[in-house]
């Protein structure tokens, strides 16, 4: 299988659910301004719509939408994984809701918050998503999102909440959100994702993650994510 993906954005996010379920999947860059793929393929031929993830199966089939694309993954894993619960129980309705919280209440508005087009919006984007964070923080069980288990919704969650410097979004604020982003960068299968991507851990403990030209960019320095 290939994943479409470029370094830090949502597709990270099944990245990290093939490295936790030991799914081999090849990575393939896609250049956000072209179009166009690493391995020479117009992107837009895969995914009309230009953006990342997109799954592209051994048979030549296309899975779009990064929160499908895992449970899709998730529900490949022959043994059935804690990573999903099986369909049918309200624990994977459970995991459901918060895949969607996270992709219309928190991937959405941060995605408009880092397009220009929304700039006269920040600050109200800005405290949508305070009061979006606050909600989250107080309803994580914890240690992720629905307790013991590191569900496909957490690994989303790590993605989105990985932009918070880039939102001025200080996490610090929400101990369970700091709490939480530092024990999934320590999961060893989330740390392999992160070195795959080439992600230099910044600030905090390394609690954050970015390519070295975000952080050149942002006037920040980074460290290499230990292997
Ligand atoms: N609904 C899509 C949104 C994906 C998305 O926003 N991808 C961003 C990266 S996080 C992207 O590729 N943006 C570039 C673009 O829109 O051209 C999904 O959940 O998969």
């Amino acid at each position: 299988m290939k994943l479409y993906m470029r370094a830090a954005a949502c597709s990270l996010s099944p990245h990290i659910v093939c490295r936790e379920l030991g799914i081999d999947v090849e990575l393939i860059i896609v250049d956000p301004a072209t179009h166009r793929a690493e391995n020479g393929n117009d992107y837009l031929s895969i995914n009309g719509n230009g953006y990342v993830p997109a799954l592209v199966l051994d048979d030549g089939k296309v899975l779009t939408e990064g929160p499908v694309i895992a449970q899709f993954l998730a529900d490949s894993a022959v043994e059935g994984t804690s990573m999903l619960p099986a369909a049918g129980t309200f624990e994977r309705s459970q995991v459901q809701s918060y895949l969607n919280f996270i992709a219309s209440e928190l991937h959405k508005p941060m995605v408009m918050f880092f397009d220009a087009a929304y700039a006269g919006v920040h600050e109200q984007i800005h405290a949508l998503l305070v009061k979006r964070l606050e909600w989250l923080s107080s309803h994580m069980k914890g240690p992720y999102l629905t307790g013991e288990n590191f569900t496909v919704a957490d690994a989303y969650l790590f993605v989105c909440l990985n932009w918070s410097p880039w939102l001025t979004i200080d996490l610090r604020q929400w101990p369970m959100l700091s709490a939480f982003m530092k024990q999934v960068g320590e999961r060893p299968r989330v740390r392999e994702a992160l070195r795959a991507e080439q992600l230099l851990a910044f600030e905090q403990d390394g609690v954050f993650f970015a390519p070295e030209v975000y952080l050149a960019a942002a006037n920040r320095t980074g460290t290499p994510v230990l292997p």
